[in-house]
């Protein structure tokens, strides 16, 4: 792999814009883009001070391309850590195409995708996890997700395993001393110290790998169906948590049919809201087609809304919603229509119901949160814990968890098995940072990247 070859791109999306800027990294990029440029009142040429920006004009072999600003970042104060240069030019594709040609013309070479970030990651400024919040951050369509990547991104995930990977250091140098010096009268740690240290380092793992059940849906996103009987106000809420008219409201039950899918960012969660058709007892054959979409929609979704009508008794139609929603892993009771004189008798104590009032817009925030809850842990939900928001960690911390659980049972056991255990969870430790990777994983974590990052 070639590391210092000098590589070009446009990081800014195609298209029209006010600005458009082009990265350039490498041993040449400043000779090159100093040979292009031409400061007010210099010439091309003119060396380029570092960490200064410069106004002026870039100009290709048939002429002049753009007037620009120009920031030389030598190394290793850059992304790369190698040689860069960022030119911001009119956001014009042909204006931004003219420059990256001209740089191209000038010995540059074009980037593939995640180059720059890539060069970052052999360079040794980021880890390989934080590459990957890099990506997660350029792709984040929440607010929650783009928070979750940035924590990723600036290494908050990388600290929390450095910490443990300390932990085991130090138990490994206890236990190899008692191997390797048998006889001597090394002071190493008890037994008991090690084993609780292990399974204190396996604890804070298991904190990390439980993250991921709602951490997953900050990066990907969380599907939520709302079921309910005739009537109960299902499309009303689709609506208003959408703030917007989507769904067709009226008074006469069985108005939905099918299902109704809309995209939306709630508590800054995407979630797909699913409505669905009310689950009348006695349906026509329409209806009937549309009950069993509903109850299909309510099994595969990420989490379930049960809405009742607490203006009505409670019925049989009911029942069966309550018994759907008990069957979902996350699941909400939520009882509408909260400004009329309620009659529902609710029947299960085990399950408390949120109150709303959709026409009154009432109970909306407090429904909400509970949404939001199902993507942080109800206690982290403001916290900076790091999320694990991608499977890869997700399956690394677990086999560094089972690791040290081996270790912890195999300190009394032998000190060259428990060893032998810890040294596996370092290796885990490895490919998590991307101390060691093999290409398919790099080419795995790289090819997510767009050109120019
Ligand atoms: N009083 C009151 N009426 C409501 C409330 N929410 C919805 N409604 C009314 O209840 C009726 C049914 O609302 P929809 O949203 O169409 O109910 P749905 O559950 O989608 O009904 P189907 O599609 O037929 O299954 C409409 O007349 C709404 O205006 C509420 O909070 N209070
Ligand atoms: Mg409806």
């Amino acid at each position: 792999m070639i590391l210092d070859d000098t590589i070009a791109a446009i990081a800014t999306p195609v298209g029209e814009g006010g600005l458009g800027v082009i990265r350039v990294s490498g041993f040449d990029a400043h000779r090159i883009a100093a040979q292009l440029f031409c400061r007010k009142g210099g010439k091309p040429g003119d060396p380029l001070e570092s960490h200064r920006l410069y106004f002026g004009t870039l100009c290709g072999s048939a002429g002049p391309v753009d007037e620009v600003c120009v920031v030389y970042m030598q190394s290793p104060r850059s992304y790369t850590r190698q040689d860069m240069v960022e030119i911001s030019c009119h956001g014009s594709p042909a204006v931004l195409r003219r420059a990256v040609n001209a740089l191209l013309n000038a010995g540059a070479r074009m980037a593939e995708p995640g180059e720059f970030t890539k060069r970052a990651f052999l360079s040794g400024r980021i880890d390989l996890s934080q590459a990957e919040g890099v990506i997660d951050l350029i792709k984040a369509r929440s607010e929650g997700a783009a928070r979750a990547a940035f924590g990723l991104m600036e290494g908050g995930l990388s600290r929390r395993i450095e910490a443990v990977r300390q932990k085991l250091v130090w138990t490994l140098s206890h236990l190899e001393a008692s191997i390797d010096f048998p006889d001597e009268e090394f002071v190493t740690a008890a037994d008991g110290e090690l084993r609780r240290t292990l399974t204190e380092a396996a604890r804070r793992l298991d904190v990390l790998i439980k993250s991921y059940d709602g951490g997953k849906f900050l990066k990907h996103g969380l599907s939520l169906a709302i079921i309910g009987k005739p009537n109960a106000g299902k499309s009303s809420l689709l609506n208003a948590l959408l703030e917007e008219e989507r769904a067709i409201v009226s008074g006469i039950p069985g108005t939905t049919r099918d299902l109704i899918r809309a995209e939306g960012e709630l508590s800054g969660l995407k979630v797909e809201l699913i409505d669905t058709a009310g689950l009348n007892p006695s349906p026509d054959e329409v209806e009937a087609e549309g009950i069993r979409r509903a109850l299909k929609a309510a099994e595969t979704a990420d989490a379930v809304i049960g809405l009742f009508d607490g203006s009505r008794p409670w019925e049989k139609s009911d029942t069966t919603v309550l018994e759907t929603l008990k069957k979902a892993r996350l699941h909400l009771a939520v009882i509408n229509k909260a400004d009329m004189p309620q009659r529902i008798a609710w029947p299960d104590a085990a399950i408390s119901p949120v109150h709303i009032s959709v026409k009154e817009m009432r109970g909306l925030d407090p429904l909400l949160k509970k949404i939001a809850a199902f993507a942080h842990d109800a206690e982290n939900l403001n916290s900076e814990e790091p999320v694990v928001t991608r499977l890869r960690h997700r399956e690394i911390f677990c086999r560094i968890a089972e690791d040290l659980r081996r270790a912890a049972a195999e300190v009394e056991l032998g000190r060259e098995l428990a060893a032998a255990s810890v040294w596996d969870a370092l290796e885990e430790i490895k490919r998590f940072t991307g101390e060691s990777y093999t290409e398919e994983v790099l080419s795995a974590i790289f090819d997510e990247f767009c050109v120019g990052k």
